[in-house]
């Protein structure tokens, strides 16, 4: 079989470039090593910056996302027993955030991809590129006992943290970056009617925790715990004691508890791997990239890789100009450490670093008390939070 583009992972990034290039005459083929319903049963980012609502537009996948969504203009910062609003609307210029779940919007994709007949395969097994730096690369895969070839001028590496295009860079090539932080976040999603209307990040004593939203009948909470917690050491009632502990006195008499759906524990890592290009092969989304989600940036990061791999590749075929693809690692990279930086720098803030300095401390302390007394601070903050430009 002949495609034009290989795309290796049936997440968000593969699903809406697929898409997205199928609508201008470009053939791909999606291979996605799970099942449809194990992607849809991934319960993971919440908030979409307006260039990703954008892109679900243009590749005509945005309408049950405009209808369900929430267009929220702020958040709260609960503190010291208070709460504070960052005003993201007034201090982005006008510009705000959808609350949308990870999981609806991967499922329109997909049925965006089934209106199109779009090409994939689920259930793909020991995918593997080859000759990622001839002009004639192509792709391997099991099926039902069989290895299929898939030719192609170029593959996508989607396919996320653990997948293979990352590591079929040659080692003397590829360059990593990481931090690990010495904590993870407790998360449950419980059908209950969320305790506010804004999302609240809170910044407490015994650690930071997160009162989100899905919808108006689904919530979404975090608890940072320490690394050394297993999910099956936190009840639901031990879970809803905790959060109200964080809680301000004010808000944590409206939280509505009830029994967990899905209840999660998730490391917090930074991850870069640059080049995000080699070859024929091009990385996307956390292929190439992880954040600590504080910063609400994870999906978000991969839309702009995206918005360039698919402006890239209509420039190759439909005008024989090759700039964009030859400048896409840079370009990706230039945006996704400004991402790294702010998903970092909301880490800091937020989170309780057990072992560290008093001194640290009181300089997080005293960073807080600047961004909540500074409209230049809250300018910073909500241009990042709404999403830089592409
Ligand atoms: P994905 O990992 O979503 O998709 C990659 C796909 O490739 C998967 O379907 C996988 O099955 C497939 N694959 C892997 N190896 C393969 C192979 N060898 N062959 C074929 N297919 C293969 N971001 C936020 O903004 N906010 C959050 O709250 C948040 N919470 C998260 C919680 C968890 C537990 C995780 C893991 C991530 C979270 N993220 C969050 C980040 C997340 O939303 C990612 O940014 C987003 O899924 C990125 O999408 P993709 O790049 O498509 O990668
Ligand atoms: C979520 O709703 O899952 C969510 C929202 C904002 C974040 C992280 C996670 O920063």
């Amino acid at each position: 079989m002949k495609v034009q583009v290989c795309i290796i992972g049936g997440g968000p990034s593969g699903l809406l470039l697929s898409q997205l290039l199928h609508l201008k005459g470009i053939d791909t083929i999606v291979l996605e090593k799970s099942s449809r319903d194990h992607v849809l049963a991934r319960i993971r980012a919440g908030v979409l910056e307006h260039g990703f609502a954008r892109l679900m537009r243009e590749a005509q996948c945005g309408e049950r996302m405009d209808r369900e969504g929430e267009i929220h203009k702020g958040f709260e910062i609960a503190h010291d027993g208070v709460l504070s609003q960052i005003d993201l609307h007034k201090h982005s210029g006008g510009n705000s955030v959808l609350v949308y779940g990870q999981t609806e919007l991967t499922r329109d994709l997909y049925e965006a991809r089934d209106r199109l007949d779009g090409n994939f395969v689920h259930n793909a097994e020991d995918v593997t590129p080859h000759e990622l730096t001839s002009d004639r690369p192509y792709v391997t895969y099991r099926s039902n006992g069989e290895t299929v070839r898939i030719d192609c001028d170029y593959i996508v590496g989607a396919d996320g943290f653990h997948g293979v295009s990352r590591k079929s860079i040659p080692k003397n090539v590829l360059r990593e970056y990481e931090k690990i932080y010495p904590f993870g976040w407790l998360g449950v999603l419980s059908r209950t009617k969320p305790m506010s209307p804004e999302l609240i990040y809170v910044k407490h004593e015994r650690g930071f925790a997160l009162c989100s939203l899905r919808s108006q009948v689904l919530s979404r909470y975090y608890v940072q715990v320490p690394l050394t917690d297993k999910v099956e050491d936190w009840s639901d009632d031990a879970f809803w004691a905790e959060l109200k502990r964080r809680l301000p006195e004010e808000v944590a008499g409206r939280l509505i508890t009830g029994p967990s759906i899905e209840k999660s524990i998730a490391p917090l890592r930074s991850f870069v791997a640059e080049p995000m290009s080699y070859g024929r092969l091009f990385l996307a989304g956390d292929a190439a990239h992880i954040v600590p989600p504080t910063g609400a940036r994870g999906l978000n990061s991969a839309a702009s890789d995206i918005y360039y791999l698919y402006h890239a590749m209509l420039a190759h075929y439909q005008n024989d100009d090759d700039s964009g693809l030859q400048g896409y690692s840079a370009k990706a990279l230039a945006r996704i450490w400004k991402a790294q930086r702010f998903s970092w720098w909301m880490t800091m803030l937020l989170h309780r670093f057990p072992d560290r300095l008093e001194y640290e401390d009181r300089l997080q302390q005293t960073e807080l008390e600047y961004l909540l007394s500074s409209e230049t601070a809250q300018r910073l903050l909500a241009e990042n939070y709404v999403g830089l430009p592409f």
